[in-house]
C-alpha cells in the first residue's frame, strides 16, 4: 500500500516536471509588439530564435485584416494561391509554430505588399 502511494508520487512527479519543461520551452510572441499585426511588421522577428511549439498571437481589428498561412513563395509573391492556405481571421489568433519556415501573410487588398507579411524560421 505504502510502496504503491510512493510510485504513485513519483509518478506524479515526474508528470510535474515534464509540464514544466514543455511550459518553460514553448513561448508566447505577439506579433508586432504593441503594433500588433500590421502594416510594416515585415522584419519584426529579427533578432529573436523561434523553436517549433512556441505559439504566435496576432492581434488586429477584426474585419480589418487577416493572417494566411502561406508557404514561402505566398510569403515572396504575397499569395494565397495555394487551396490548402489557411485563413484566420477571429482577430486574436494563436498559431503554433512548426520546425522551419512558417510564412504568414494578411490578403486584403494591397496589405501584403506593404509590409503585411512575416515569414519565421523555427528550430
Ligand atoms: C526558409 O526561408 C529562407 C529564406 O527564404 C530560405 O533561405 C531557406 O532555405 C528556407 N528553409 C527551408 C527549410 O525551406
Ligand atoms: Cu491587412
Amino acid at each position: 500500500m505504502a510502496k504503491g502511494r510512493g510510485s504513485a508520487m513519483m509518478a506524479m512527479v515526474v508528470l510535474c516536471l515534464v509540464v514544466v519543461c514543455e511550459v518553460a520551452q514553448a513561448a508566447t510572441y505577439v506579433v508586432g509588439d504593441d503594433n500588433g499585426w500590421t502594416f510594416n511588421v515585415d522584419g519584426w522577428e529579427k533578432g529573436k530564435n523561434f523553436n517549433a511549439g512556441d505559439v504566435l498571437v496576432f492581434k488586429y481589428a477584426k474585419g480589418s485584416h487577416n493572417v494566411v498561412a502561406v508557404d514561402e513563395g505566398g510569403y515572396y509573391g504575397c499569395d494565397v494561391s495555394p487551396s490548402e492556405a489557411k485563413v484566420y481571421t477571429s482577430g486574436n489568433d494563436q498559431i503554433t509554430l512548426v520546425k522551419g519556415n512558417n510564412s504568414f501573410i494578411c490578403s486584403f487588398s494591397d496589405h501584403c505588399n506593404s509590409g503585411m507579411r512575416l515569414l519565421i524560421s523555427a528550430s
